[in-house]
């Protein structure tokens, strides 16, 4: 019997083999925790806020253990101000948001908001349970119930009526509907009724299973193979301030290096020297914006980790500080495994230091990966990710600038292609089984390698990229998607699939564009390119056995389009950095479903191939090949194309002209969207103008834009070194007004004006204002119904 099996017996209709929590004996407050006794073991209710509240469970006599993964961060959250009305059948817990409603003859819970409107409850009088190892919990599934979330995994955006599991997994086969699962484990949950949302993070680090609504229309279900019992439920008004709340819990991105969020070229491997080099001078060439290269595994020498190959790369550092004058960084591949090597130094330190993952018995785990047989450090030591941190020194040396962290599931050329789950993890003391680390394996590298960097040179932001992950992984790394390959269907999976990991925390992640395995072609090359300029990780990167998918491969008809789009990624980056900004301080994902910005809408509850940028740009990538259109929902309001500047009535579907060098792109009128100077990698040049466009029309006679600029490469922003200004404009009759309010001015802006054009309007004005006072720097064009503003930056007045 496989291990699913044996769980799924376990549910309702099973054999009743499982503990369910009964009957409330007593119950206690302490501080901001509620302590109830039943009869079958402890609950702790814990309050961070009036809208956080973690449960935790206990089997029998045991006491509450409070402890967490290390997805959850140090936090101050702390809420005691909470009362407790005593009731015959019922306790009633309250607090400034929320009522909690506790069944004490059959125990269960139900959340209401202070109106007395149901939010979420568990399932009748089966909430929770254990069953040997396993613990579990039950939830009611409301009718029109939907569910976001849980990280990467296949599928359309909603993702009720299936099966998920956690536990991380290298799948090279091709990624379908029913692969499950991937390579990053991300228990949150987002429950959606009907513009209702509530949120559930379960902090459980083994095996983990979700069941929505596929064995039952009645309940759903979470569930593990070992552990505690521990899950935080997060009420909020809408779906940004649960995910606020939970990356509150969990952490949140650092700001990226600018560089980073510019086009990656990568394959498996560009190798040796005079390819990495002729492929950089290809870029500049061609003038195709081009920031990043990856170095796959034969940059190395055997493919151990922190060395060079010496034959392919004799003198990396001479290469990288060319490539640097050109404005190209490097990335480099670094896996987990160390080659069992008695003469190489890092695999020695390893075992003079007792570093290596071992058996009980101190038999030190081996296994095959690219080097041969590995040893694996034991990352949920804080020594051993100090001492791997440090080995990064090797590389940034030489002049590499970020790191890409692969096979860190960790992947293992063995029937289970993961590590023995016998093997034993220090944890600094509190030790455990391969079972209840394998899911952190990556998120702890991903710390030692993020903090490895930051402590080298703390004066840079460090670029980490990686493919496993748990919740947590956006504090330290980018995510990417693994291997898919060059299929449409993979070009419209991403779509969904990138937009659940951005509503999970994980805003900084992309898929390979063009497919990394099977042999892509010049089409959908093309209209990868297109979807990945929206990505938040743009890397286009391909297999080793594969054809070449440069930009240039497919020949020019290709090419031409292609640069056009890696160009107009290089227009978005200031309007992307400050989403990123926004990520950094409250969670909100780049790349949005169309939910998130109109959850009153139910044509965008699956909504699963448009995408919002921020909120005010609507996307709709073309996935299928041979189209020249494509069918569009815009939501209410009013709608322009990007490209030719037609004006549309949202609330309904339209057909969009979508010929191969066309992506629909629609932008919300009133908007104001930045667009940065094309050049053929970050900081390049410098800006001198910061063009604003204002996308005027019909109704709309008003609107704003808060930017947020910073050096985009050091720390200087958490002292507090940034600028921050708010655009507005009002238009009535035939007088324009245009403000600008400075917010924060601690960074010296690089440009000395702003060119603010505003598009579609159809009357001259007689008078503009700009921050009250007359401006006659402007200039009508009555032919296209433009109106360009220009306003010198250092004549604001910083209120
Ligand atoms: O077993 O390093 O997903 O991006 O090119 C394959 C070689 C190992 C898997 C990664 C892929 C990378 C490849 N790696």
């Amino acid at each position: 019997m496989n291990s699913s099996e044996i769980i799924d017996s376990g549910s309702l209709t099973g054999d009743n083999s499982y503990f369910i929590f009964s009957e409330l004996v007593e119950y206690q407050k302490e501080g901001n925790v509620l302590f109830l006794r039943l009869t079958e073991g402890s609950i702790a209710l814990e309050f961070l806020t009036s809208d956080i509240l973690r449960v935790v469970m206990a089997k029998g006599d045991n006491q509450v253990d409070f402890s967490s993964t290390p997805a959850v961060v140090d936090h101050t959250l702390n809420y005691n101000n909470f009362s407790i009305l005593d009731r015959t059948e019922l306790l009633e817990v309250k607090t400034e948001s929320l009522k909690i409603l506790i069944n004490k003859k059959n125990f269960s819970l139900s959340f209401y908001d202070l109106e007395d409107k149901l939010i979420h409850q568990d399932y009748n009088d089966h909430a929770l349970g254990w069953s040997g190892d396993q613990v579990r919990a039950w939830k009611k599934l409301e009718e029109q119930e939907r569910f976001y979330g849980l990280g990467e995994k296949t599928g359309y955006l909603d993702k009720r009526g299936r099966k998920y599991t956690m536990w991380n997994t290298d799948t090279f086969n091709p990624h379908v509907p029913s692969t499950d699962p991937l390579y990053q484990s991300i228990p949150f949950l987002i429950g959606f009724n009907q513009g209702r949302s509530y949120g559930i993070y379960f902090d459980n680090s083994y095996q983990t299973y979700f069941d929505l609504g596929l064995n039952s229309k009645e309940y759903y279900s979470f569930w593990s193979e070992g552990g505690k019992l521990d899950y935080y439920f997060i009420n909020g008004s809408n779906i940004k301030e649960i995910i606020k709340s939970y990356t509150d819990l969990t952490g949140r991105m650092p700001l990226p290096p600018k560089w980073s969020l510019g086009y990656h070229q990568s394959r498996y491997s560009y190798h040796p020297e005079a390819e990495v080099r002729e492929i950089a001078q290809k870029f500049r060439e061609k003038e195709i914006p081009c920031d990043v290269i990856h170095l796959d595994i034969h940059y190395m020498d055997e493919y151990k980790v922190f060395t060079w190959d010496e034959k392919e790369f004799p003198q990396p550092k001479q290469m990288l500080s060319d490539l640097s004058k050109d404005g190209f960084k490097v990335v480099t591949i670094i896996d987990p495994g160390v080659k069992k090597d008695p003469s190489y130094k890092l695999y020695q330190e390893g075992i003079k230091h007792d570093y290596f993952c071992k058996y009980l018995d101190g038999e030190y785990y081996i296994a095959k990966v690219w080097p041969g047989e590995c040893a694996f450090p034991d990352f949920t030591k804080a020594e051993v990710r100090r001492w791997w941190g440090d080995q990064h020194h090797l590389l940034l040396d030489q002049g590499v600038k970020g790191i890409w962290n692969d096979m860190n599931e960790p992947g293992i050329f063995s029937k289970t292609s993961t590590m023995d789950l016998e093997v034993v993890h220090d944890n600094d003391g509190d030790m455990g089984t391969h079972r209840r680390f394998h899911n952190l394996y990556g998120l702890l590298e991903g710390q030692a390698t993020y903090e490895g960097l930051k402590r080298y040179n703390f004066e840079e932001r460090p670029f980490v990229l990686t493919r496993a992950g748990f919740s947590g992984i956006q504090r330290y790394s980018a995510v990417w998607t693994g291997d898919n390959r060059s299929f449409w269907i993979h070009l419209e999976l991403a779509i969904p699939m990138l937009m659940n990991m951005g509503l999970s925390g994980i805003t900084f992640c992309g898929t390979d564009v063009g497919g990394f395995a099977d042999n892509s072609d010049g089409e959908l090359l093309t209209r990868w390119i297109q979807l990945g300029l929206f990505m938040p990780f743009l890397r286009n990167h391909c297999a080793i056995n594969n054809i070449n998918q440069e930009p240039w491969s497919f020949g020019e008809e290709y090419e031409e389009i292609i640069r056009k789009y890696i160009k107009l990624r290089y227009r978005f980056l200031t309007h992307l950095y400050n989403l990123f900004y926004q990520a950094h301080q409250s969670g909100l994902p780049v790349m949005r479903p169309l939910v998130l910005e109109y959850p009153e809408d139910e044509k965008t509850y699956n909504l699963s191939d448009q995408f919002m940028v921020g909120d005010s740009v609507l996307v709709a990538p073309v996935y299928q090949p041979d189209r020249s259109e494509r069918m569009v929902y815009l939501p209410k309001g009013e709608w322009q194309d990007f490209w030719t500047g037609q004006s549309y009535q949202g609330q309904k579907h339209i057909i969009a002209k979508a010929p191969l060098d066309t992506i629909p792109i629609f932008i919300k009128a009133g908007a104001i969207l930045p667009l940065s100077p094309v050049m053929n990698y970050v900081g390049e040049e410098k800006i001198e103008e910061l063009e604003l466009n204002i996308y005027l029309s019909g109704d709309v006679k008003e609107g704003s834009y808060r930017l947020y600029e910073d050096d985009g490469s050091s720390f200087a922003y958490q002292q507090g070194g940034y600028n921050i200004r708010e655009f507005s404009y009002l238009y009535y009759t035939d007088r324009l007004e245009v403000n600008i309010d400075s917010l924060a001015d601690d960074y010296q802006l690089e440009y000395s004006s702003y060119l603010i054009k505003f598009r579609n309007l159809d009357l001259e004005p007689s008078i503009v204002v700009v921050d009250g006072v007359e401006s006659d720097q402007w200039e009508y064009n009555n032919g296209d119904l433009e109106l360009k503003v220009v306003i010198e930056a250092s004549k604001i007045e910083i209120k």
